[in-house]
């Protein structure tokens, strides 16, 4: 098991990824409504929540104890076009390249004071935009390195082969396929290692949901967003962001009181936490 796993939390702006990651990491980092173009990734460790080891610590009371731990980083708001330098561009993309895996944070909430940066509610078009986003970013990593090997000189023989499975890539990306639904052998991704793509990289999708949408057990757009997670293999969770944050603010009493009203048996982050670390565990 590695001890060092981390993962990038992308997003459109305002659609709670700074609220999700606070929660997560038990962070104090300002979230806002309005598009604050901040040009900052942040970094924080969350505790993955264990029962077990609850249990263990109220029965034998360690000095010490250690929970699983996972690094959560949020890149800054990514835009439609932020490969060609809109919002605040798609370089922040660089710090998440050594990632495990990805969370996927996408608005379904609705909240007449945050502004959606398309106007509307509708998730799937979001993944979309943010999935494109992040594929062109691998896109532009291919092409420059296949014309690095072809600039060269003498083209050795692991050149070649690297060269070979680059074009892969390129043919993949170009149809808007990602490199890991490539099926690439263990010696094409061996070749790639150094790159980091992330479009091998595995995605969590967390659809924040308002509180109404909560107690519907639905959202706009959900059975869309439920096909295109089946279909790509991908893992979704809701959580009720603002929900969470108000929840995670009551004193511990209440909070059981509160959650126990609500029918939650478990708070969402802790799910989310939980389903990270066990896909990387
Ligand atoms: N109604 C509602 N508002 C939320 C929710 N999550 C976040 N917000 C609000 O949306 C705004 C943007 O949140 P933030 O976490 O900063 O988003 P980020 O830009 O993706 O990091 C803030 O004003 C939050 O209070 C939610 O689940 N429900
Ligand atoms: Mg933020």
């Amino acid at each position: 098991m590695s001890t060092n796993l981390t993962s990038g939390i992308i997003g459109l702006p305002m659609v709670g990824k700074t609220t999700i990651f606070n929660l997560l990491t038990n962070s104090n980092q300002e979230t806002s409504n309005f598009l604050s173009g901040k040009t900052e990734t942040i970094t924080a460790s969350a505790k993955v929540p264990d029962k077990r080891i609850d249990f263990l610590v109220e029965m034998y009371k360690p000095k010490k104890t250690t929970y699983a731990q996972i690094q959560f980083s949020e890149v800054p708001g990514l835009v439609r076009g932020a490969s060609e330098g809109k919002g605040v561009g798609n370089q922040f993309l660089s710090a998440i390249r050594n990632a495990d895996l990805l969370v996927h944070v996408v608005r379904a909430f609705e909240n007449s004071e945050v502004p959606h940066v398309e106007e509307d509610i509708n998730p799937l078009r979001d993944i979309e935009t943010i999935s494109y986003e992040v594929l062109l970013a691998d896109m532009d990593l291919v092409e420059k390195r296949i014309q690095r090997i072809q600039a060269g000189k003498k083209l050795t023989k692991e050149n070649a082969f690297e060269l070979e499975v680059l074009k892969k890539c390129l043919a993949a990306l170009e149809e808007e396929s990602l490199i890991s639904q490539l099926g690439l052998t263990e010696e094409e991704r061996f070749t790639l290692k150094n790159y980091a793509f992330l479009t091998e990289k595995p995605i969590m999708l967390v659809v924040n949901i308002d509180e109404d949408q909560y107690r519907a057990g639905t959202y706009p757009g959900k059975s869309e967003v439920e096909k295109y997670a089946a279909d790509k293999g991908i893992a979704v969770i809701e959580i009720c962001g603002r929900m969470e944050m108000e929840i995670s603010q009551l004193p511990e009493d209440d909070r059981e009181l509160f959650m126990e009203d609500l029918g939650i048996s478990e708070p969402g982050i802790d799910r989310l936490a939980r389903a990270v670390y066990d896909y990387l565990a």
